[in-house]
């Protein structure tokens, strides 16, 4: 996938433009030789995890590119797993261009995407699912996705595959003894013990799976979804709630046409909250695009904030048929109107006026959001894993079947190795292109 992975690779690390300080990158076997050619004066004996001041000299004639701090890191104790330098120099555009031609003068190339990343991988410093959550961790957007990354890379679900895999090969042990060893006179674990093990096995994938949903409610942030009759004030609260005037309030129904959406971050959370369109019958054509497109805001949401007026028994309205999984929470607007006691019944009661309840809701809210944390145990984050697990989940099931079906070993064996595949695939064990491929190509150069 790479040009050669014996090369001295460089790249800039860090955002091009300008920048108080840019970190350059370099990394292979014979990185120490590159650097030298451009830093004469760089100290002759150098230690892993120390920083050198020096200055870059053009190899060409001599001239200073710029007066910087050297980081190097010994083979085996970098990034990489390689000999690997960091160059702190200054941020502007045109150093880091001059020193990178400079390092390449020297003998090292520009850097592919992820290439960095890829080294630590082929140098066993991380599986695939760890390269994954580095990636994941460059592009969280929320404090809870970076550390849902972050536990991705301490291998966290690595090693529950790896404890999947350990399970399947030691029934796949027992069913080779049986193979092998059938005719003769030893005993066998118990069939039932290997029906529990496949199992374990079975459960423990099937949760993995399920994981998915809250690992890409996590990444993706909640989705809240504003609904509600015409003019009850889902818009003045979509406002406050984004904390800016997004939206058009008019006292005028049917103001809102268009779904309008806002991404915030909450107490490390993301929330991404969307008005729609009042839920009427109407002649209007846009009017009656823009509910149909409420609908479908409505089939993406996690939370539903119904909303009525509080003091108005007519906007009262049904939701659809919901999916199970989304949290509706009805909210009673304009609560600053009431003049009598409530009558009608709802979760909290708010004024988008006034800003009374909103602490309230937004806690609410967040409420939904901490339960899926809990119920992310290290949870699956792409789609590559998802398949890969459930296409391993698949295979497991046939072979518990046919284990309680006492169908022969070497059949429940075919079906638990294509299972084993299918993770040791997942974690890059078992290497193909296509797969290096997949989860590289998504990384930036410098990564
Ligand atoms: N007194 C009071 N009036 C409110 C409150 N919230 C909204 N309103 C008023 O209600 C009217 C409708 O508000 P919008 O926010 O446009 O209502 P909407 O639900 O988005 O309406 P559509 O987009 O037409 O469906 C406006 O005149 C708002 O000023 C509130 O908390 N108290
Ligand atoms: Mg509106």
């Amino acid at each position: 996938m790479f040009r050669s992975d014996q090369d001295v690779i460089c790249a800039l690390a860090t955002p091009a433009g300008v920048s108080a300080l840019a970190v350059i990158r370099l990394s292979g076997a014979g990185a120490e030789g590159v650097i030298r050619k451009i830093s004469p004066a760089l100290s002759e004996k150098l230690e892993g995890h120390h920083a050198y001041h020096t200055f870059l000299r053009d190899p060409s004639d001599a001239s200073i590119l710029d007066e910087v701090i050297v980081t190097y890191f010994a083979k085996g104790r970098s990034y990489t797993g390689e000999a690997s330098f960091e160059i702190s120099c200054h941020g502007s555009q045109a150093v880091t261009e001059n020193i990178l031609r400079a390092l390449v003068a020297a003998g090292s190339r520009m850097a592919e995407r992820g290439e960095f990343t890829y080294r630590a991988f082929l140098n066993g410093r991380i599986d695939l699912i760890q390269a994954e959550s580095i990636l994941d961790l460059i592009e969280s957007q929320s404090l809870q996705a970076a550390k849902l990354s972050m536990r991705g890379l301490r291998g966290e679900l690595s090693s529950q595959l790896q404890a999947i895999e350990n399970d399947i090969t030691w029934i796949l042990a027992q069913l080779e003894a049986n193979i092998d060893f059938s005719s003769e006179d030893i005993t066998f674990t118990p069939h039932e013990e290997i029906i529990s093990r496949a199992k374990r096995v079975k459960a423990e994938l099937q949760r993995l799976r399920a994981s998915y949903e809250s690992g890409r409610e996590i990444k993706e942030g909640l989705t809240v979804v504003l609904v509600g009759k015409p003019n009850v004030g889902k818009s003045s609260l979509f406002n406050r709630l984004a904390g800016e005037e997004r939206a058009i309030v008019s006292t005028q129904p049917g103001t809102t046409r268009d779904t309008i959406d806002f991404a915030k971050n909450i107490c490390g959370h993301r929330v991404r909250f969307i008005d729609c369109a009042g839920v009427r019958s109407t002649n209007d054509e846009v009017e009656q695009l823009g509910i149909e497109r409420s609908k479908k805001a409505i089939e993406t949401a996690d939370v539903i904030l119904k909303i009525i007026e509080a003091s108005d028994q007519q906007t009262q309205f049904e939701l659809e048929d919901q999916d199970g999984d989304c949290h509706i929470i009805t909210v009673g607007n304009k609560s600053d109107l009431i003049r009598q006691n409530l009558e009608i019944e709802v979760d909290v009661l708010v004024s988008a006026h006034t800003g009374f309840g909103i602490d309230q809701l937004i806690a609410m809210i967040l409420k939904r959001a901490r339960r899926t944390i809990v119920d992310a145990e290290a949870p699956i984050q792409n789609a590559r894993q998802y398949e890969g697990i459930s296409s391993a989940l698949s295979y497991v099931n046939t072979a518990e079947q046919a284990l309680l079906n006492n169908e022969s070993p070497e059949f429940v064996a075919s079906d638990l190795y294509a299972g084993l595949q299918e993770l040791l695939k997942l974690r890059g064990t078992q290497l193909t292109d296509e797969v290096t491929d997949r989860v590289f190509r998504d990384f930036c150069i410098g990564k």
